[in-house]
């Protein structure tokens, strides 16, 4: 997660894990690798739930990885490990400041280099104030946000932007009216372009670690807390985003590299079936896919089976018929739980469950995903 300082990083963590460590209709839980993390993440979350004070800012030296391992419980409650992810706090400001030359550390951004999937996260806060006109959103928008896209520059990897607190933003402003905006920055429109070529989705995804009410915003920049309780909105869902559209870049990858080896490409047919068209390009289909992926992305033949059908809907038809597909994710997320009975079936679940869930962010939000 990349952010400058106050963007939101730790306060998001806090709130992503308060959701998703219990049991919920999601269909799978997290936990956290130690008993000390876990009460770290419960005692920040706790502090922002019912303190006066917001937790503090991060500190320079503080850079923590935290490991999830997502589970899911079956109906006679064995729980099955599907799969894990890190997440990395650190001072927003080491990716903006410059640094002492000791300070400088190459282990930290190496870090970056090694992540699988960037999501990008824009502070709410200075989006409204980019929208206002004020100088803290153009500073924001020629600074911060120039710093993160510089970053992630020359990566195939996913990448996702994320609005923290959506709970401020939305009272005035549209996701649709954000999107313009952004994308009336050079930087942001060529980096959406380019994705959008190589066939990598790029969101937009609205978060609130807190939900509406919550808090509001001073004059100062500060948040008053109303007394109110937390409801975070949307925190599972960056990361619900991830693994599926991994995989479809992989995919892509895939056939690109196949395509270039042969002399004439074979042609995608609008009336030819994707598995027709695998079916072409290797031999033995899906077999020879297999093969051909690293070692972790080596799911079950089912699985990638379903992730290559999401991933190869039409954006436009996958908004059209979000709300259709939502019965429909419901039942075959239903189905794959009652088929877990190892750790091979649970990531099949767990992955059931996360494609649920952008399916539900395409239905309330069907100008996230980013097209230019
Ligand atoms: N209204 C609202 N305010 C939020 C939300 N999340 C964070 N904030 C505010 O933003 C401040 C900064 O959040 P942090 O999570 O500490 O920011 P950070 O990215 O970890 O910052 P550094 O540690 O300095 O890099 C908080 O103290 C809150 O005032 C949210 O979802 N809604
Ligand atoms: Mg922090």
């Amino acid at each position: 997660m990349l952010g400058p300082s106050g963007s939101g990083k730790t306060v998001f963590l806090s709130s992503l894990y308060k959701k998703l460590s219990t049991q919920s209709e999601l269909g799978f839980f997290l936990q956290v690798d130690t008993g000390e993390k876990r009460k770290r993440l419960n005692n920040i979350y706790t502090q922002v739930a019912a303190d006066e004070k917001w937790p503090a800012g991060t500190k320079y030296s503080e850079v923590s990885e935290w490991t999830f391992t997502c589970r899911v419980q079956t109906s006679d409650l064995s729980i099955y490990d599907g799969c894990s992810f890190t997440y990395l706090d650190y001072a927003g400001g080491r990716i903006t400041d410059e640094a002492e030359e000791e300070d400088a550390s190459s282990e930290f951004d190496d870090k970056f280099k090694a992540a699988d999937a960037l999501l990008i996260l824009l502070d709410g806060q200075k989006i409204c104030a980019l929208m206002r006109k004020e100088k803290i959103g153009k500073v924001w928008a020629l600074n911060n946000l120039r710093n993160m896209i510089d970053v992630m520059q020359g990566s195939r990897k996913p990448v996702h932007f994320v609005i923290s607190k959506w709970d401020i933003v939305e009272q005035n402003y549209t996701l649709e009216q954000i999107r313009d905006r952004l994308l009336e920055i050079d930087e942001f429109k060529n980096l959406v372009k380019l994705r959008n070529q190589a066939g990598s989705p790029v969101r937009l995804i609205p978060v609130s670690a807190v939900g509406k009410g919550f808090a509001i915003p001073k004059p100062d920049g500060s948040m008053e807390k109303t007394g109110e309780l937390p409801k975070p909105f949307q925190v599972e869902v960056p990361l619900a985003c991830i693994l599926p559209d991994m995989i479809q870049v992989m995919m892509k990858e895939l056939i690109r590299k196949r395509q270039s080896e042969l002399e004439t490409p074979i042609e995608i047919k609008p009336n030819i079936g994707f598995w027709e068209f695998l079916g072409q390009l290797f031999a033995n289909g899906l077999k020879t896919v297999q093969e051909l992926l690293p070692r972790k992305y080596r799911f079950a033949d089912e699985t990638l089976e379903s992730l290559i059908k999401w991933a190869e809907t039409p954006a436009q038809q996958k908004i059209d018929f979000a709300e259709r597909r939502t019965e429909e994710l419901r039942r075959e997320q239903a189905e794959s739980l009652k088929k877990v009975e190892d750790e091979e079936t649970a990531l099949a679940h767990a992955i059931h469950c996360f494609v649920s869930i952008q399916n539900q962010l395409v239905y309330r939000f069907p100008e996230s995903e980013l097209r230019v």
